[in-house]
């Protein structure tokens, strides 16, 4: 945690008037959790300050804001928040540079530094967790209502995969306690999180029907386009299962592949052995060390992907021996 930077942070938050806080492109519970965890805080805070969100609508996370859309002029002399995003391509909202100012909040190894403030910890397993070290740093003047509180703690549950990924410490849990002493209410987000649509539930039938396994333990899938349609799920939903493939006890490392737009076959890489980040980053991906994403482009490509994944299995399992 770097205090000096997050009181930066707060002056630029109490100095401007008008923030604009923008998600990444596919927006997840975290980075859309962290912006309207983050303008709650200000609007709690500051009543008369205008703030907005700019991402994309996802159905399941709705019950956390509104986003706005807003015209060019809106920029002029506003604060420009970008949270949970490591490169600038990828920003929801490409007009940022018509903003006064950018900050750049995230957690993901940085790709590049955009913002003229950059906030990046690597070690929390969350942006929301960030904003909350703002908050509880600034505890005295912000405020925060059980609607910041409980978007905050959804970004924090989807993001650290309620709290079983690495990253989590005392720090994530005394956060946490912050969240409830606002009015958290956690009865809600589970009841929205753990539900599954008739169409999920069937291609979940699907899915642990046909996933496969290799010599030395990678557990995979392929979603074709053809299963997406069959089954009338979306690519987000039918990705959302790529940890069903984490049971094997033999299975170190286990990926999930889907076609998107374009016809560019995607990854989603797990591991709970060997750290796969850089087998990521030979397949135009990453992330993190266990949790990373690669773009193979082509269907082709997937059995080069799967072979290093493979012979990395295999050498993590000969160095355990
Ligand atoms: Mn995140």
């Amino acid at each position: 945690m770097d205090k000096q930077k997050l009181a930066d942070i707060f002056a630029q938050i109490k100095k401007f008037d008008k923030i604009i806080i923008s998600v990444h492109k596919r927006p997840d519970g975290d980075c859309l959790g962290s912006a309207f965890g983050l303008k709650d805080i200000i609007k709690a805070t500051w009543p008369n300050k205008e703030v907005y969100v700019l991402g994309e609508y996802v159905e399941y996370l709705s019950f956390l804001g509104k986003t706005d859309e807003i015209e060019d002029e809106v920029f002029e002399g506003s604060l420009f928040i970008s949270v949970d995003t490591a490169g600038r391509d990828r920003i929801f909202d490409q007009r940022f540079t018509k903003s006064d100012m950018m900050i750049k909040i995230d957690h993901h190894i940085a790709v590049e530094n955009f913002g003229d403030i950059d906030y990046v910890d690597v070690n929390r397993p969350s942006v929301t967790l960030i904003i909350l070290d703002l908050f509880r740093e600034f505890q005295d003047v912000l405020k925060m209502t059980s609607n910041g509180a409980r978007a905050l703690y959804t970004g924090t549950l989807t993001d650290t995969g309620r709290f079983k990924y690495s990253g989590v410490d005392g720090d994530t849990f005394r956060s946490v306690a912050v969240l409830y002493d606002n009015g958290l209410e956690t009865r809600e987000i589970y009841d929205v999180l753990d539900v599954r649509t008739d169409e999920l539930t069937r291609f979940k039938g699907f899915f642990l029907q046909n996933f496969k396994k290799t010599k030395n333990g990678v557990a995979y899938i392929k979603i074709l386009p053809k299963h997406i349609k069959k089954f009338k799920v979306s690519l987000e939903e039918a990705s959302s299962l790529v940890n069903e493939l984490g049971y094997f006890a033999e299975c170190p490392i286990w990926i999930l592949f889907a076609e998107y737009e374009g016809g560019i076959v995607r990854a989603r890489m797990r591991s709970k052995g060997p750290a796969i980040n850089e087998l990521a980053n030979k397949y135009e991906g990453g992330g993190h060390s266990m949790a990373c994403g690669a773009n193979l482009g082509t269907w082709k490509r997937t059995n080069l992907l799967i072979a290093d994944a493979d012979e990395l299995a295999k050498k993590y399992k000969e160095e355990l021996k």
